[in-house]
């Protein structure tokens, strides 16, 4: 693979990733799984070392809260890897049952408000340039609430947040069109997203999560646009069936993984400049997480290889000569093209395995964390 673009790729890893999750009916735990977010950052690490594409590492408060965030910081950095993006989190608190920053309740807004400047001062020491809101706020039933009421609170509680946001950091407000509320979501769409980030200024963007959609949404419109505007901060990557599946990035639809690398090349979303972040958001419910993640950067990283592979300028001639399936075809050759080999070849060439799924495998890691992480609590949604 001689495209230098290829090397900007960096994929950041969900802290969360690395611990227990599973759907409302059942959580199964697995053995090896990080108790503390350093056995995590370790994991997380481990992906990195493997593959050379994950060098950063999201954490989510208060699931990954300690008390010195700057010798977290130390211990990620022992380890090879970074800190990034900190989530705050304002669903899984009693007060927020009918919402969190948009709640008809003062003094929960300013609970809600006050998190974020945590997650704020957090990012101070940690370095970490990014505050990832995700909201479950939103009603069940018509009639609930006052939508109108609802997004004018919600602007009022992020701009107070905003003004916390330091020079070289970003609000990123990531929109699900669905649940837990499920008549109405205060932030279900990148449309609503946009004109609230908008209305803060410039270093509040919009976060795309690929299973925050309907279903026959298409997703690589919305990536052109809002690279377009300026207002593409971070991706969420994951895949899904049906709902908010949370799986293998590429793992459902590879196609559309490639339509939506194509648009973020084509935006600029890969230059050398760009400040794009493009995270993992997933959970492994079933398979193991480590292998899972590294799956995941590989399948990031070979759709947009195959991404990088369309011939732009013959797709352009085509294009302009209303040539469409010719067009078609150009586009489809890229996808089709079995890149495997030449990935194998760039990884030789940087020092890194040429099959990290097989390396990680045959490595013992597994072995060694299950043989260690005997006791204490597994990490969780909870923890
Ligand atoms: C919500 O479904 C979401 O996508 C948000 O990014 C949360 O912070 C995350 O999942 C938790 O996994
Ligand atoms: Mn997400």
């Amino acid at each position: 693979m001689s495209h230098s673009l290829l090397d900007n790729l960096r994929i950041e890893l969900p802290s969360w990733a690395f611990g227990n999750s599973g759907t409302r009916f059942k959580v199964f735990g697995t053995p090896g799984t990080p108790r503390t977010v350093e056995e995590k950052i370790a994991d997380a690490a481990t992906v990195h070392r493997f593959t050379g594409l994950a060098p950063t590492v999201a954490l989510h408060i208060p699931w990954d809260r300690v008390d010195d965030y700057a010798a977290l910081g130390t211990y990620a950095a022992d380890h090879g890897v970074r800190l990034g993006t900190i989530n705050s989190n304002t669903f899984q608190d009693d007060d927020y049952k009918f919402g969190s920053l948009t709640h008809t309740d003062k003094a929960v807004r300013q609970k809600a408000i006050d998190h974020h400047l945590e997650c704020i001062e957090i990012m101070g020491a940690t370095g970490s340039r990014d505050l990832k809101i995700w909201l479950a706020d939103g009603t069940n039933y018509p009639g609930q609430g006052d939508i109108r009421g609802r997004q004018d609170r919600l602007a009022e509680s992020l701009a107070a947040i905003y003004q916390h946001i330091g020079e070289g950091q970003r609000l990123v407000l990531e929109y699900k069109f669905f649940e837990p509320a499920m008549y109405m979501t205060d932030v279900p769409d990148w449309g609503t997203s946009y004109a609230q980030v908008s209305a803060l200024g410039e270093r509040a963007a919009v976060c795309l999560d690929t299973g925050h959609h309907a279903p026959g949404t298409n997703i690589e419109f919305i990536v052109a646009q809002l690279l377009r505007l300026g207002k593409l901060g971070s991706f969420d990557f994951n895949s899904r069936f049906y709902a908010d599946d949370d799986l293998i990035v590429g793992a459902a639809d590879p196609f559309q993984l490639f339509r939506i690398m194509f648009e973020v090349i084509r935006g600029g979303g890969l230059d050398e400049s760009s400040d794009v972040a493009l995270m993992l958001d997933q959970c492994h419910n079933v398979e193991a997480k480590i292998p899972g993640q590294i799956r995941s950067v590989l399948n990031v990283q070979e759709m947009t290889a195959r991404a990088l592979a369309v011939d732009t300028d013959a797709l352009a001639v085509a294009q302009e000569a209303g040539d469409v399936l010719g067009a078609n075809d150009i586009f489809m050759n890229a996808f089709y093209t079995d890149i495997r080999p030449a990935l194998a070849q760039w990884r030789t060439e940087r020092g890194l395995p040429a099959d990290p799924m097989a390396a990680f495998a045959a490595s013992g890691y597994q072995d060694t964390v299950n043989a260690e992480r005997v006791g204490g609590t597994q990490s969780s949604w909870g923890a």
